[in-house]
């Protein structure tokens, strides 16, 4: 069985934005919820799933064991972090500070639980709906996140300036080394140093804008944050959302309504309905009161009107346009597409798609990277080149010494 370390998700905002919701319905696990600021302070960790319509067990009789399936849709594990909210000021020790952020230290992307619908001030304090700019929450989350960064870039500073200035060490490897802890890649380093124009400046003349600049370069490379616009079941949602929009054609931004998706998985927990994760619609099969009817056909419109909740779409969002990981499903015998035991297709990876067979081979098991010897696009029976990158739904059968 595969025991590859899940890709982890953090999930970031201001208080009050609906992060424990989108948690919560993302993972089906019981968290605090509440309409006042800094409900959560310690972090939750949970599973929520990726969705992959496209995968091969909608033509196969599949046997996951590392993911689920449901009606052809593979759903595979993922690991979502929710933390506390961040407050304006933040870096400076304001609401409960940033430090709590080295939860998400491990965590390559992350989703930024906005409140679209403007009913809560930068604090997470309630107004009237509409009358707060989602625009701001976005700048200043950021701003605190790249804060966040920049203090970790330059703790121990002076060991950088000691390794570069004397021993004469290359910075980019330097930097590369003091911050593998933060899941940064060497080209992600380097560019950041090359485009803040920072590659050939001695670190000992580094100042405060020249850490922020790094850092917050840096961290679009390496740390990329896709906004789940929430709250768009609220009739102001809309607005924030164009705003949104406006502001940042080029994002990847996800109409959400995290409340809509935990009542749904709630009453399919209950019998009450049906519906799967990231659906467009669902069917009332249970017997329901007037006024379960009643929200479940509100429900129903901001279905309609959005195309589903978003917040399987923003964890998709994450892995496969922020992250562009494709799913690779890994086999022994490529011939029935299964293990030794003839389970087929039991397991589903998530992989970067840079990976090659030979990385995929790593990610099962490093004793399997080792005695890695070639690989099988087990549907074609063609055998893979050693430098070319996996596909998103390739079947593989890696043959091991
Ligand atoms: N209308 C609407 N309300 C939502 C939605 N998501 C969350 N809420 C409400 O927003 C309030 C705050 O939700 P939480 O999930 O506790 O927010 P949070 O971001 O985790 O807050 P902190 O833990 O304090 O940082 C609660 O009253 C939720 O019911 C949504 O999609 N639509
Ligand atoms: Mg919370």
């Amino acid at each position: 069985m595969v025991t590859q370390t899940r890709v982890q998700i953090g999930i970031v905002g201001k208080p009050n934005a609906g992060k424990s919701t989108f948690f919560a319905a993302a993972t089906m696990k019981d968290v605090k919820i509440s309409p006042t600021p800094f409900t959560t302070i310690d972090p939750n960790v949970g599973v929520g799933y990726v969705r992959i319509d496209d995968c091969p067990c909608r033509n196969v009789k599949c046997n996951p064991r590392s993911y689920t399936v449901a009606e052809g849709v593979c759903y595979a594990p993922v690991e979502l972090i929710d933390v506390a909210g961040l407050v304006p000021g933040a870096w400076q020790g304001r609401g409960l500070g940033n430090q709590f952020l080295d939860h998400l230290r491990r965590a390559p992307a992350l989703i930024h639980v906005v409140d679209a619908s403007g009913s809560t001030d930068e604090e997470g304090r309630l107004v009237k709906p509409g009358t707060h700019d989602p625009v701001r929450d976005v700048e200043f989350l950021e701003r605190e996140v790249d804060m966040w960064m920049a203090s970790i870039v330059r703790r121990d500073w002076d060991k950088v300036v000691r390794l570069v200035e004397f021993s004469k060490r290359n910075i980019a490897e330097v930097l590369l080394e003091k911050l593998a802890g933060l899941g940064m890649s060497r080209g992600g380093v380097e560019k950041a140093l090359e485009e803040s124009g920072l590659a050939k400046k001695p670190p000992s003349r580094w100042e405060d804008a020249d850490f922020y600049k790094f850092a917050h370069l840096a961290r679009s490379f390496s740390k990329p944050i896709v906004i789940a616009a929430n709250k768009v079941d609220l009739p102001e949602g809309e607005e924030g959302y164009k705003k949104l929009r406006e502001a940042y054609p080029n994002r990847v931004i996800i109409p959400t309504s995290a409340e809509a998706e935990l009542a749904l998985r709630r009453a399919a927990t209950k019998g009450l309905v049906r519906y799967k994760p990231g659906d467009g619609q669902f069917e009332i099969t249970g017997q329901v009161t007037p006024q379960q009817k009643a929200v479940l056909e509100r429900i129903a419109d901001v279905l309609k009107k959005w195309g589903g909740t978003g917040v399987v779409q923003a964890v998709n969002a994450a892995v496969f346009n922020a992250l562009q990981y494709v799913a690779v499903y890994p086999v022994e015998d490529e011939k029935r597409l299964s293990d030794r035991e003839g389970n087929v297709l039991p397991d589903l990876l998530l992989v970067p798609r840079t990976y090659t067979a030979r990385d995929v081979a790593y990610a099962i098991h490093t004793e399997l990277g080792e005695r890695f010897v070639a690989a099988l696009d087990a549907r074609s029976g063609r055998r893979l080149a050693s430098d070319e990158p996996v596909t998103h739904g390739l079947i593989v059968k890696i043959v091991a010494r």
